[in-house]
């Protein structure tokens, strides 16, 4: 018996693939991926990665044979299983969205009634459905959602969109927005010890990553005598750390800020007599 590793299963090969083994970079967890490999164990993690078709995922959690997984959200929803999500990672985001031919008459969800929808989420689709007390006629199909209404099969669809450049070249329009998905981790409730320990280690990494995401490192140039109007437009975690430069009068001044906070506030610093702002991604945030 070698060392206990928890075993993650991640999508084998499309649109999640990739990003979730960046993320396990990120986590510093590295994975060797090539054609045709089924399980890779990582060099530097009690960790064992599966490659598996999306839609099997919840499934191979649910029943043990993985202890965690990364799947789209509407996966779950679509086919609701034993396991729990225990965090978003904000990457494959899309929303399952119904659209119409553009010159059909259906303007609202209202209008659907009676009209044959097709789409690969006819679980997600009718529950959406009935709480807007609309009967229409559920098409279930496996690929190629879009044509559907093209080819006379169906009156409107049901499908993922991220772009909405699909939907677009098949002259669909959107008409609503059913559910919301990105990437989630997933992990069956009920782990031994062992893999529950590791999955403690590899989450407290993971959300190191994931605040570090939203944050950026702040560095600018200041005169020393503006540096506390400056303090007080730097939204940070605490207070900004100042260092004297070399030129007699300024300061260098170093912060932490929300990505978004730092856009609203950039102007206001350069009033202030910022100069040289650089803005730097954070690999890790340990709180
Ligand atoms: O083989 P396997 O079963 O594992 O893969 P799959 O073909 O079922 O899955 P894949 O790789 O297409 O999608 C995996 C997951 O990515 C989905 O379950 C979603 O959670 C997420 N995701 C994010 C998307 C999209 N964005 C998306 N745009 N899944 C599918 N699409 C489709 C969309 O339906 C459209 O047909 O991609 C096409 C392009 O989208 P637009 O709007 O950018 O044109
Ligand atoms: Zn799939």
């Amino acid at each position: 018996m070698g060392t206990k590793r928890l075993k993650l299963a991640i999508q084998k090969q499309g649109r999640l693939a990739e990003p979730s083994l960046e993320l396990l970079r990120k986590c510093g967890i590295s994975i060797s991926n090539g054609p045709g490999k089924l399980r890779s164990e990582a060099a530097n993690f009690p960790l064992e990665v599966y490659f598996l078709r999306d839609d099997d995922i919840p499934e191979y959690v649910a029943d043990g044979v993985a202890d965690a997984g990364i799947v789209g959200a509407n996966i779950l929803a679509e086919a609701p299983s034993q396991v729990e999500t225990v965090e978003s990672l904000g990457f494959g985001q899309c929303r399952l969205a119904i659209a119409v031919p553009k010159a059909s008459d259906v303007r609202s969800v209202d209008d659907l009634a009676g009209r044959r929808i097709a789409t690969s989420y006819p679980l997600i689709l009718r529950k959406f459905l009935d709480s807007r007390h609309t009967e229409a006629d559920i098409h279930e199909i496996s690929g190629s959602v879009e044509i559907a209404p093209s080819i006379g099969l169906a009156d409107a669809v049901c499908d993922l969109v991220s772009s909405g450049s699909t939907l677009f070249s098949n002259g669909l329009r959107e008409i609503e927005t059913v559910m919301r998905s990105e990437a989630v981790l997933v992990a069956r409730p009920d782990q031994d010890r062992s893999s529950e320990t590791i999955l403690g280690q590899f989450l407290f990494r993971l959300r190191g990553v994931l605040a570090a995401r939203q944050n950026k490192y702040i560095l600018l140039n200041a005169p020393a005598e503006r540096v506390d109007e400056i303090s007080r437009i730097l939204p940070g975690m605490k207070s900004p750390t100042i260092l004297p430069l070399a030129e007699p009068g300024w300061v260098s001044v170093h912060s932490v800020i929300g990505e978004k906070d730092f856009w609203e506030v950039v102007d206001s610093l350069k009033l202030a007599g910022a100069q040289g702002i650089l803005v730097l991604s954070i690999d890790q945030m340990i709180r």
